[in-house]
């Protein structure tokens, strides 16, 4: 097995402890950051294929999830680049009742690196907090809203609408994640959608230099 399948076989047994240490290995060896990156996130489909088919549940996700964080970590300093001039202020969440943030974290790495000033309110974040977090920011020229679960897309369609409708001004809103699709963005009046946390960096600057 190769350094990177080896990555990819611990993050989906939840080996928390032994990831970032492969993932320093497999760097050392000469594979792109992206590339261990995209073994991880291939890692995490399957561990979802096989809670779909009932062959492991919530706990065994959770610990692949905690395993893949420690990966990512590694991969960091490799992955964000030097955003040295601010092109302003994201704010970003997973929205009401989604716990997964993952994505989220990722999206926020790479929009960062990108050269926006990150607030990262975490997970389950109400359309108030949002709201409040843009009143108490300078600058907010993006709110990204991340939604895993078809259970949740309604919240990213509510957040999206308070945010259109509270009466501040100045800032784009992208929505993502992975029920998450341009038709639905569009649908729910989201100004951008990105399917990956890449093309998330790359819209975002997009969306606030066009502006
Ligand atoms: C890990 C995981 C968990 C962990 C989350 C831990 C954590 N810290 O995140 C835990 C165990 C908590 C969990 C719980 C649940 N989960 Co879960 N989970 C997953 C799993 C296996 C991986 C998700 C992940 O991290 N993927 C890797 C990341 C990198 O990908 P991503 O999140 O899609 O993000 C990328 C893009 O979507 C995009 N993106 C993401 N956000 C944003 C935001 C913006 C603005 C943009 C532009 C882009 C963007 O860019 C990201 C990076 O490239 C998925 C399976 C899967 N295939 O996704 C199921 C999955 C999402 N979970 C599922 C379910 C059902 C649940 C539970 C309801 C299970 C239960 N019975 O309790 C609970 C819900 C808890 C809750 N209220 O949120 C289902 C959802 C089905 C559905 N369509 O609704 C899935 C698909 C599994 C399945 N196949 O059934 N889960």
């Amino acid at each position: 097995m190769s350094k990177i399948e080896e990555v990819k076989a611990n993050v989906e047994a939840g080996k928390t402890k032994l990831v970032p240490g492969l993932v320093q290995e497999a760097l050392d060896e000469g594979h792109s950051a992206m590339d261990i990156l995209e073994v991880m996130v291939d890692g995490m489909g399957v561990v979802g294929d096989k809670f779909s088919s009932g062959s492991i549940f919530v706990p065994e996700m959770l610990i692949a999830a905690k395993a893949m964080s420690k990966g990512v970590e590694v991969l960091k300093p490799y992955l964000a680049g030097e955003g040295s001039t601010s092109l302003g202020t994201c704010i970003i969440g997973t929205v009401q009742g989604d716990l997964h943030d993952i994505g989220k974290n990722l999206v926020a790495m790479m929009v960062e690196s990108a050269g926006f000033d990150m607030v990262d309110l975490g997970v389950d974040v109400s359309a108030e907090k949002f709201i409040t977090a843009i009143k108490e920011n300078k600058a907010v020229k993006l709110v990204a809203c991340s939604g895993l679960l078809s259970t949740t897309m309604p919240a990213l369609k509510e957040t999206v609408a308070a945010l259109k409708n509270c009466g501040l001004e100045g800032f784009k809103v992208m929505v993502g994640g992975a029920p998450v699709t341009q038709e639905f963005a569009t649908q729910i009046g989201a100004d951008a959608y990105a399917p990956d946390a890449g093309s998330a960096a790359v819209k975002a600057k997009a969306l606030v230099t066009a502006a």
